[in-house]
């Protein structure tokens, strides 16, 4: 139904390549469907058309074309005039493209394919709207190159993790028992769906790499190249997981020390191969020396000496390292509270800026810990301006719900996205993945060379795709900001809306938006609220990671702790008395973590150990802060399942079924949330409820 506006259209496609037939098929499809026709240039290029008008003299109503490109009709032409004029050739890039109207023809042009694949589903989101009597001229580029989901997938189905690790929409969309699946139907809609959410890369293999998914840069080369057939059309490129122990494991090597003669050639090799085989393969994404990965640590050599072996490999090529920055001990005494897990990866990998290779991006996970509902922003972000970051965010719903509770994530996204590490007048957090350093103005151009933005993929072959319908606006969102970090995350909701919608309730789609953005646009608030309090984290059941254990972590060797004691709680992280993580940032946060009185509510207990009764910005003190937010979070839920009622009938009823049961749990796991936390720190402080509420 999105495709309506267009497929009910007159239009033309002028260009060569894959990509352009992509948009070519993706018009003529919609064309069969609501009526439209679709052209190609006349092949004569003494033909040129005198006006906007097919050989049969049709007029179009909308021209798509690849520029510079030999003849175009009047109505593009005139647009590439203007163009060149006011932007300069150049400006759209690699995928960037322009969208205006003139003389009643609505016109894209782009410089390089991708543009205009992209600019094809940009006229999909506006539909009508695109064909208005007048819309100024727009020049959209992605903010960061890189755009790009991991997918944490395993081809054997895992003893403890199962198939797709931190995945709760059934099994992988790429691998079943075993092997790659045959029929790859669906990584295609998949490749058509995240190229309309504008996300260009995709690895298709977790980060823990086992004994069969190494094997992928080896004899198993074949399904890579396969997968990567089948997203090729999409502008979508194929990236491996890595084992860093490949030569040892896959080339019978005794060591895989990156500063090995042996050791370099083997990566060389086998990267060689991987690009016979897949030339246009985007790269590697590496996890070592965590949570029992191998890395150079076992060799004693630095990370920078392990990524760079990868990269040299690679570089011929043009590939990229996503060399993971979730370094830590996972084996900590948990007795020591001077160790802190939200040190490491600063400790780790800030003293090696500057020596990593220009094809080397540390991915960094946008918090110090690990996706909790609300983590300050990691400072390894303000800590390398030597070296590409990409930020890694979870689009997969671990820590927030696991798909069974509703919890849009992009507000916090854009928080994290719209943050500056150097304060206001420096680059934000998304400008850094763009490429900015410290000392550029807080807004720069788009699409520098920094390492973009990375996110954990929440589909499987699930038939909503996302487990919980609802979770697919996450999957939407992360594509959206990604490429332009400034939309308003409400906007963003409201496209998916719109988009999803738009088929199962063509008349009732004011009613659904309504419905919609009443329920989710505070979901992820209220999942905080109802969840660990004021940013300490986890909480959470160990292992699986859902519902609460408020202790399960505490007397682990995990280092994820909460410190509640009958005084007080929280993790003194200050320099003045803790772990001194405040000094890991730069100024003004540096200041504003380490002091009680200016440290922002939400983060404080990550930053400070505090009685039950110091007084929050808020007014209220931490006890009561927590049994308030604590009740409201499950009321809030009971209002979302009732607003969901609403749509019974308007909506799809597979959809409308599958939700209801997703916030019938919900309801039932906030509540033991809520009954969990507030009974812990009532027996803990007992101080009584203000309001005199029931606490066990
Ligand atoms: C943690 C997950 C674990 C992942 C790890 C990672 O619990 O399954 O392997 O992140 O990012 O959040 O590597």
């Amino acid at each position: 139904e999105a495709f309506r506006a267009l497929g009910s259209r007159r239009s033309l496609v002028c260009g060569e390549g894959t990509l352009v037939d992509t948009v070519r098929d993706e018009i003529a499809r919609a064309c069969v469907r609501y009526g439209g026709s679709t052209d190609r240039p006349h092949p004569r290029p003494d033909r040129r058309p005198a006006d906007d008008r097919s050989a049969a003299g049709t007029a179009y109503d909308l021209v798509l074309a690849l520029v510079p490109a030999g003849l175009l009709p009047i109505a593009a032409a005139a647009v590439d005039v203007v163009y060149r004029r006011r932007y300069g050739a150049g400006t759209l890039g690699e995928e960037g493209f322009l969208l205006a109207r003139h003389t009643e023809v609505t016109v894209v042009l782009a410089e390089a394919p991708a543009g205009l694949l992209y600019g094809l589903f940009h006229l999909v989101r506006l539909g009508e709207s695109a064909f208005g009597l007048t819309r100024p001229m727009e020049l959209h580029r992605p903010a960061m190159r890189l755009r790009m989901l991991n997918h944490w997938d395993n081809i054997d189905v895992h003893p403890v993790m199962g198939q797709v690790e931190r995945g709760y929409a059934g099994g992988s969309i790429f691998w079943q028992d075993g092997a790659r699946r045959e029929d790859l139907t669906r990584v295609g809609a998949y490749g058509r769906l995240l190229a309309a959410c504008g996300v260009n890369a995709v690895s298709v293999n977790n980060v823990n790499v086992h004994a069969t998914e190494a094997r992928l840069l080896t004899d198993r080369l074949g399904d890579v190249a396969a997968i990567a057939d089948v997203l090729r059309p999409y502008g979508i490129r194929v990236h491996l997981s890595v084992s860093f122990a490949a030569p040892v494991m896959l080339g019978g090597l005794s060591s895989a020390d990156p500063l090995d003669e042996a050791v370099r050639e083997w990566w060389a090799d086998a990267t060689k191969r991987v690009y016979e085989s897949v030339p246009d393969f985007g790269g590697y994404v590496v996890k070592a020396d965590s949570e029992g990965q191998p890395g150079p640590f076992g060799y004693g050599r630095s990370h920078a000496d392990g990524a760079n072996v990868l990269a040299d490999a690679l570089s011929p090529y043009g590939g990229v390292v996503h060399w993971r920055a979730f370094v830590y001990n996972h084996r900590q005494d948990w007795r020591d509270r001077s160790t802190d897990r939200a040190r490491a990866a600063h400790d780790h990998f800030v003293p090696l800026d500057g020596q990593f290779r220009d094809n080397v991006i540390l991915q960094v996970k946008h918090g110090p810990m690990d996706f909790q509902t609300r983590e300050p922003v990691s400072p390894v972000i303000a800590g390398m301006p030597g070296t590409r970051l990409a930020v890694e965010l979870q689009v997969t719903q671990e820590y927030t719900g696991q798909q069974r509770h509703i919890c849009y994530l992009a507000p916090w996204w854009s928080e994290v996205l719209g943050f500056g590490p150097w304060g206001d007048d420096g680059p934000t957090v998304a400008a850094v993945a763009a490429g900015a350093s410290v000392g550029d103005a807080a807004e720069r151009g788009a699409a520098g060379d920094g390492g973009g933005l990375v996110a954990v993929s929440n589909v499987g072959d699930d038939p909503f795709w996302t487990g919980h319908p609802l979770a697919q606006a996450n999957l939407y969102a992360f594509g959206r900001l990604a490429w332009d970090p400034r939309l308003a995350p409400t906007a963003v909701l409201d496209e998916w809306i719109e988009l999803t919608f738009a088929a199962s309730a063509p008349n009732g789609l004011g009613l659904v938006r309504r419905v919609l953005r009443a329920i989710m646009d505070d979901s992820w608030r209220t999942y905080e609220r109802y969840t660990a309090p004021l940013g300490v984290g986890f909480m959470v059941h160990p292992g699986d990671h859902y519902g609460p254990d408020v202790d399960g972590y505490e007397y682990s060797r995990w280092g994820t702790y909460h410190f509640a004691d009958r005084d007080g709680v929280g993790v003194d992280r200050t320099r003045a008395s803790g772990t001194a993580f405040t000094g890991q940032f730069p100024p003004p946060w540096r200041d504003v973590y380490e002091s009680v009185e200016s440290c922002p509510d939400e983060l404080l207990l990550f930053f400070h150990h505090v009685p039950y009764g110091h007084v929050l910005h808020s007014g209220s003190t931490v006890i009561q802060h927590i049994y308030d937010t604590h009740f409201a979070g499950v009321e809030q839920v009971v209002a979302m399942r009732q607003q969901w009622e609403r749509l019974a009938g308007v909506i799809d009823p597979g959809v409308h079924a599958r939700v209801r049961e997703r916030l019938d749990e919900q309801v039932r796991c906030a509540t033991e949330w809520r009954d969990q936390i507030n009974t812990y720190f009532f027996r803990k402080s007992g101080v009584p409820d203000a309001h005199g509420r029931r606490i066990h």
